[in-house]
C-alpha cells in the first residue's frame, strides 16, 4: 500500500467500517508503520462522532466485567460499540488481556462490537498517543460508542481517561485504601463514580465516603474560586458554598453488581445524563477544542523529534559517541538544537510571508 490511490481505497475501507481494515488500520497506528500518518490525517475529517467512555479505577474492581456489561446494553440499543482494553501490566505476565478476552467472549461473535487490546509500550509517543490514534481510528469507522478500559494509575492512564467524553471510576468495596488511594487526580477525572460488587460488605460506606469527598472537592474548588481575600484558607473553605448554580456537574456515585449486571443500566442512563449535560452547556465542545489542541502539540512534537532526527543524521550519533566519552551532555544537547535552528528566525516570523 503505497501509492495514493492505494491509501484512498484503504481510507474508504476503512470508514465504511470494513472490519478487517479497521483491524489493520488500528495495527499501522499502534506500530506507527507507513503510511499511518498519511491514513491518520485522511481518516480525520470522519472522526468528532463517536462517544468515547472510559472506564478506570482500581486493579480488580471490575472494569472488564462491568465493561461487557455495558457492551450489553449498548447492543440492546442497536448502538456500534468499540472496546479498546489498555493493559497496564508488564508485557511479561499477559495475564489481565487473557482474562478479558475469557470475560468479553461473548462479544467476539457480534460483528457490532469489536475488541482490541493495547499493549505496547515503549513506542514514539508513548501510550496514550497510540491510544488516541487507534480512538480516532474506530471513531471514523463509524462505532457510535468506544468503551476504554485503563487501570487508573500512571500519567499514561491519566491521560487516556482525558480522551474520554465521559469517565467512570470504578472502585471497590473492602480495600481500605481504595478511595484513598484513587484520591490523587483520578478523582478529578471521574464524571460518574462506580461502585461495583455491592454485593459485598462495605458498599455503602463506600459510597457515603466518596460521596463526601465529592462534596468536599466542590468546597475546595468554591473556596479557590473565592479566593483568600484576605481569610485563611480555612475560613474561605467554611464560607464557600458548594457550586448549585445549573450547568455545573457533580458527579453521582452509583452502585452496581457486574458480576450480576445489577444497576449496570442505572450507571449507563447517569452516563448519557453527562453526555446530554457535555452537549447542553457546551463543554463538549471545549473538551473537544482542548483536546484537539493538546493533538496539534503531540503530533507536532512526534514529527518535529522525526524531522531532527533526520536532519541531524550522523552529527547525532557523534554527538552520542563524544557524552559516551565522557564530554558534557547539556553542551552537546545544546549545539545540536543550535545546529538544527541555525539561521531559522527565533520568534516563528515567515519571511516569504512579510516580503
Ligand atoms: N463479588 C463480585 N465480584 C465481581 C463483581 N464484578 C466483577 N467481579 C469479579 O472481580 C474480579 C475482577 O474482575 P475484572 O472485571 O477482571 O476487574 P478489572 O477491574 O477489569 O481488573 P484489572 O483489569 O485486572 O484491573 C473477577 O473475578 C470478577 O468476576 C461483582 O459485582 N461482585
Ligand atoms: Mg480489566
Amino acid at each position: 500500500m503505497t501509492t495514493s490511490e492505494a491509501i484512498d481505497r484503504f481510507v474508504e475501507d476503512v470508514v465504511a467500517g470494513k472490519a478487517r481494515a479497521v483491524a489493520r488500520a488500528m495495527r499501522l497506528v499502534d506500530d506507527r508503520r507507513e503510511p499511518y500518518f498519511e491514513v491518520l490525517k485522511k481518516l480525520h475529517e470522519h472522526t468528532g462522532k463517536a462517544w468515547v467512555l472510559g472506564v478506570t479505577g482500581t486493579p480488580g474492581a471490575g472494569k472488564s466485567t462491568l465493561v461487557g456489561r455495558l457492551v450489553g446494553e449498548l447492543r440492546a440499543r442497536d448502538l456500534k460499540v468499540a472496546v479498546v482494553a489498555v493493559d497496564p501490566t508488564s508485557p511479561f505476565t499477559g495475564g489481565a488481556i487473557l482474562g478479558d478476552r475469557i470475560r468479553m467472549q461473548q462479544h467476539f461473535l457480534d460483528e457490532g462490537v469489536f475488541i482490541r487490546s493495547l499493549a505496547t509500550r515503549g513506542n514514539l509517543g508513548g501510550l496514550s498517543r497510540s491510544s488516541g490514534d487507534v480512538i480516532r481510528v474506530l471513531d471514523a469507522a463509524g462505532f457510535d460508542v468506544i468503551v476504554v478500559e485503563t487501570v487508573g494509575v500512571g500519567q499514561d492512564e491519566l491521560e487516556i481517561a482525558q480522551m474520554a467524553d465521559t469517565t467512570i471510576v470504578v472502585v471497590a468495596p473492602g480495600l481500605g485504601d481504595d478511595v484513598q488511594a484513587i484520591k490523587a487526580g483520578i478523582l478529578e477525572i471521574a464524571d460518574v463514580f462506580c461502585v461495583n460488587k455491592a454485593d459485598r460488605d462495605g458498599a455503602d460506606s463506600a459510597v457515603a465516603d466518596l460521596e463526601q469527598m465529592i462534596g468536599m472537592g466542590a468546597l475546595m474548588r468554591a473556596a479557590q474560586k473565592a479566593g483568600p481575600h484576605g481569610h485563611s484558607a480555612a475560613m474561605a473553605i467554611l464560607r464557600a458554598k458548594p457550586e448549585e448554580k445549573a450547568g455545573s456537574w457533580s458527579p453521582p456515585v452509583v452502585k452496581t453488581i457486574a458480576a450480576e449486571g445489577r444497576g449496570v443500566a442505572d450507571l449507563l442512563a447517569r452516563c448519557e445524563a453527562h453526555r446530554a449535560h457535555l452537549e447542553v452547556t457546551g463543554e463538549g465542545e471545549l473538551r473537544r477544542a482542548a483536546r484537539r489542541v493538546r493533538e496539534l502539540r503531540a503530533v507536532y512534537q512526534e514529527m518535529l523529534w522525526a524531522e531532527a532526527e533526520r536532519r541531524l543524521g550522523e552529527r547525532l550519533t557523534r554527538a552520542e559517541d563524544a557524552v559516551r566519552g565522557g564530554e558534557d551532555p547539556y553542551a552537546k544537547a545544546a549545539a545540536l538544537v543550535e545546529a538544527l535552528f541555525e539561521g531559522a528566525p527565533a520568534d516563528g516570523h515567515d519571511e516569504r510571508k512579510d516580503r
